[in-house]
């Protein structure tokens, strides 16, 4: 099977450029970026900025460089950064903020992913003897590993206000922030508006094939760029690129809710299914299940709904979470499950006889 015969729900990463990006990829006008040269970056830049209400904004290859980059900004070596448990921020980014920032992630516990200021005031320690001084809080919002939840507008602003009080500066890890203003009918730049700094994908749900944004102050990004190059994140002639992130993000956050539209009907028909346990409400494009009752492990599943054509992958020994996109319409998504359900029905048939 080649990999595009496959129904892919690992991620909202895997999906591929559209005709009409891959045309502006083609046809898109470049210079030298390290020197502020590429129009077609610089446009992309201006455009995020506008968007989220920011002065500044500056284009990475990645998120996990675009939030590498964020507590460096704000943070000094020897700090804790406050951040969700399960955070990618502190889970999935090779220890990042030790590495390049020499900084400890503080975790703090939000059950379902939404961070608090009562949780992350209990967190918050000055200097002492002792103890690290808070340098940064990080939020992320959607909540990857919390299936896709969504922190509304009046939690993150409360956060920001009780934290800039305390000369406390708050990063965003926006790497779905679209999903979640599509979630709240709200716009990026109402639901961001007190945040420091945002780091969005726009190669996620978004479906640009590269690319983040870091957006902030002028001053933030003009010191963001170095760190950028520091990394080796200078692009040259990244226009390329920036071309298909312009048509990420101007045209494809109004169709987010169609994939939203999709996890929801997953998950109605998973909740049906033997053996199968969903894990959260699902809110946005993220659906987090448990097959424990099926006695098959996460990776055992995995492996036989890829014999059916399908890639889900487990993201614990029982759990396994499936990501909606553009890539998979409705009839992908029929398709998933019925070899989740074929799955799901020989191990329980198989366990009970
Ligand atoms: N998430 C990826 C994996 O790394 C888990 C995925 O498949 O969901 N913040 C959040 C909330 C993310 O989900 C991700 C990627 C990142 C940051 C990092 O983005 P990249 O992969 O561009 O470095």
């Amino acid at each position: 099977m080649k990999g595009s015969d496959y129904v892919d729900l690992r991620s909202d990463t895997v999906t591929r450029p559209t005709p009409e990006m891959r045309r502006a990829m083609a046809e898109a006008e470049v210079g030298d970026d390290v020197y502020g040269e590429d129009p077609t970056v610089n446009r992309l830049e201006q455009r995020a900025a506008e968007i989220f209400g920011k002065q500044a904004a500056l284009f990475v290859p990645t998120g996990t460089m675009g939030n590498t980059i964020a507590v460096k900004l704000h943070t000094h070596h020897g700090e804790e950064v406050i951040c969700e448990a399960r955070s990618h921020v502190y889970n999935y980014e090779l220890a990042m903020m030790a590495w390049f920032s020499g900084c400890v992630p503080r975790p703090v516990e939000a059950p379902d992913g939404v961070l608090r200021w009562e949780q992350i005031r209990g967190a918050i320690r000055p200097l002492g003897p002792h103890w690290a001084p808070t340098g940064l809080i990080s939020l992320e919002n959607t909540h990857n590993m919390a299936g896709g939840a969504v922190t509304p507008r009046e939690v993150i602003e409360e956060i920001c206000e009780r934290a800039h009080e305390l000369g406390l500066k708050v990063h965003l890890d926006g790497a779905r922030i679209f999903n979640a203003a599509t979630y709240l009918g709200c716009s990026v730049a109402d639901l961001c508006a007190k945040a420091d700094t945002v780091m969005f994908c726009l190669s996620k749900g978004l479906g640009a094939p590269v690319g983040s944004m870091l957006v902030g102050s002028a001053e933030d990004m003009g010191r963001a760029r170095l760190y950028r190059k520091r990394l080796g994140g200078g692009m040259r002639q990244a226009g390329v690129l920036a071309a298909a992130g312009l048509i990420a993000l101007e045209q494809m956050p109004a169709r987010l809710g169609e994939d939203h539209a999709n996890a929801r009907w997953l998950a109605s028909e998973l909740a049906r299914l033997p053996g199968i346990r969903l894990v959260h409400e699902v809110q946005t494009n993220i659906v987090i299940f448990d097959v424990a009752e099926t006695g098959l492990t996460s990776a055992e599943f995995s492996r036989l709904l890829q014999k059916r054509g399908v890639r889900i992958n487990g993201v614990g020994p029982s759990r396994m979470r499936l990501v909606t996109h553009y890539d998979a319409d409705r009839a992908a998504c029929e398709r998933a499950l019925a070899a989740i359900e074929e799955v799901a029905q020989a191990a329980c048939a198989g366990r009970s006889s």
